[in-house]
């Protein structure tokens, strides 16, 4: 096979294009309303688990976190709540465009040795009036795991990250924003808050010079490259929530974001390909194992 062939795939030149231009894509309808409404279930359910349990706590496989800060009621490992959330894994809607943007679909690209794609987070957040994400990433900060790279015709980004909107997100209720093209800036935002002020940040992306809104309706998906700078802005709308879910996902030999890890009973219940997505080095100390 000649390793400079186009990869054959079901995501459009149209895509393609705008993904590479603007580092996102919004995919209208990407849930069904049942799916919507079954995570919407557990969402109620933790939400009721926060209210009564402050800081970290877990809730089944999913551990929760109810600080205070502006970031909201924070989940993570949500793959383990429940049926809904382990079709997100490798979902219709998606995986083919994100297995095209980290390049696994690729027969050449040695990021799919051991699977079609890991997930190394998976959280959602659960957010009321006055909540709100500061600005962060965008290409100057280069590392590997998360960079956006497209090398001779090929993309080889390192995580592309699938934002699901659980409610409707429009105006004032504090939408996920991005920097269109700033995955490939060379140089940081001017107003990135640096690393050093960060503790205890309670900025948002209004204001931001460049930045837009993704506007996103229950069931509708925001996928981007983790390198666009992003974050949100702040919810003022005082009644109802702004809830999501973000499977971030990227090349089959990565590792976990955080000290967090899928359960037995997880791995021994999900089908291959989805264990793979999950664990994909299921016992790294066994030799002959995977
Ligand atoms: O909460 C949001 O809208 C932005 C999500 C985010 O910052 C991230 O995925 O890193």
């Amino acid at each position: 096979m000649n390793a400079n062939a186009p990869i054959k795939t079901s995501v459009t030149e149209m895509e393609r294009y705008l993904f590479d231009l603007n580092g996102y894509l919004i995919l209208k309808g990407a849930l069904s309303a049942g799916e919507v409404d079954q995570m919407n279930e557990t969402y109620d359910r933790v939400e009721e688990h926060a209210r009564a349990n402050q800081g970290r706590s877990w809730f089944g496989n999913v551990l929760i976190s109810n600080s205070g800060k502006q970031e909201g009621i924070g989940m993570q490992q949500l793959y383990e709540a429940g049926p809904v959330w382990e079709q997100l894994i490798d979902h219709p809607s998606w995986f083919d465009k994100i297995r095209h943007f980290i390049g696994t679909d690729d027969p050449e690209n040695f990021d799919g040795h051991h699977g079609p794609a890991f997930i190394d987070e998976c959280f959602g957040t659960i957010r009321v009036a006055g909540d709100a994400q500061r600005l962060h990433s965008g290409g100057h900060v280069g590392t590997v795991r998360t960079q956006y790279r497209f090398h001779a015709g090929k993309f080889h980004c390192g995580q592309v990250n699938i934002l699901m909107a659980m409610t409707d997100i429009g105006p004032g209720d504090g939408a996920t924003m991005v920097v269109p093209g700033s995955h490939k800036s060379n140089i940081a935002h001017p107003q990135t808050v640096p690393v050093e002020k960060r503790a205890g940040d309670a900025s948002s992306m209004d204001g931001v010079e460049g930045a837009i809104e993704a506007h996103l309706a229950k069931g509708d998906a925001l996928l981007f490259v983790d390198a666009i700078a992003h974050g949100s802005a702040r919810r003022t709308n005082q009644q109802g929530q702004r809830r999501v879910a973000v499977y971030r996902y990227g090349p089959s030999w990565g590792f976990f974001r955080l000290p967090v890890r899928p359960s037995r009973e997880l791995l021994e219940r999900l089908p291959e390909q989805r264990r793979k997505i999950v664990m994909p080095h299921p016992d790294p100390l066994v030799p002959g194992a995977a």
